[in-house]
């Protein structure tokens, strides 16, 4: 099978054998493992820098925390916190930049900053968003979302979550390419804890193949999120181990193919040695 590739403006990311990694940059004072860590834009810059020593292929850099109940952050304050975040890295980095944002002007902004992504875990919804996107010709990474982060974990409910959000992909990828987004920009994400209960997130991740059947990359977040605590019983700062375990389970299976996360370093061994594994299959 010919290697999937993802084009992001004037470039491509083939992934191949071994799992890429999108290192998490939260430039906010509340995201649920790390916020306030990273609020000023120097402490930002650093930490983006640092996770490209480490072995990122990407840098996933967001102003707005999406953890269950979050308050919503007024646009001029994304602004402020990303938009110089993103132009440094782009400026003293190779790796590609992504914007996490649901505003499409934060994603223009971040765009004519020299970001190559727009992650938009509200799944590219409104049209402003898509238009941002194809203006640019950016890579778009596409996120099921229940509700918004305010609602999500209200009793969440699905009939088949699995059939759900992969109906819900479809449609996607249908309405991006009618909008002058092509599936080669685009790369899909199950949103694992956005509006799904526990069995919901392991029934996901349990059929992540019927994801990855749509021919394009699958984005994986599963780094400290709750239902790993739940069923290990550690805190977020404890969840290495199962965090690890889950995505190299998911990539093992060819159903994840970047791994957005913390702790790149520990990531980046894993996807090393995978990619080796993979590469001497018969
Ligand atoms: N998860 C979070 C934020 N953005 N984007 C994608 N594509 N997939 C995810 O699973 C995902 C995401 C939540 O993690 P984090 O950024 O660490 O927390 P917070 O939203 O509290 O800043």
């Amino acid at each position: 099978m010919d290697p999937l590739r993802w084009h992001l403006r004037d470039r491509a990311l083939d992934l191949g054998p071994r799992p890429l990694v999108m290192g998490i940059v939260n430039v906010t004072p509340d995201s649920f493992s790390d916020g306030g860590h990273f609020l000023d834009t120097a402490a930002a810059v650093e930490h983006g820098l640092k996770l490209v020593a480490e072995g990122a292929d990407i840098l996933d850099v967001g102003g707005e925390s999406t953890r269950p109940g979050a308050e919503p952050v007024p646009v001029d304050e994304e602004l402020r916190r990303v938009v110089p975040v993103v132009a440094e890295l782009a400026r003293r980095t190779q790796v590609p930049v992504s914007v996490d944002t649901m505003k499409p002007h934060v994603a223009r902004r971040c765009l004519e900053a020299g970001a190559a992504v727009v992650n938009d875990v509200a799944g590219f919804r409104d049209p402003e968003m898509i238009r941002a996107a194809a203006d640019h010709r950016a890579g778009v990474v596409v996120m099921h979302m229940r509700g918004t982060p305010q609602t999500m974990q209200v009793n969440p409910w699905y009939a088949d979550v699995v059939r759900e959000v992969r109906a819900f992909f479809e449609e996607r990828l249908r309405v991006l390419a009618e909008s002058g987004i092509p599936p080669g920009a685009v790369c899909l994400d199950p949103g694992i804890g956005f509006g799904k209960a526990l069995d919901h997130n392991l029934d996901l991740l349990a059929n992540l193949g019927e994801f990855a059947a749509l021919g394009r990359p699958v984005c994986l977040g599963v780094s400290r999120k709750g239902f790993i605590g739940k069923l290990c019983g550690r805190e977020k700062h404890e969840r290495l181990a199962g965090s690890l375990a889950v995505a190299c389970i998911a990539a093992a299976r060819g159903a994840a193919h970047v791994l957005r996360v913390h702790d790149v370093a520990a990531t980046r061994d894993a996807a090393v040695l995978l990619g080796a594994i993979n590469r001497s299959r018969r």
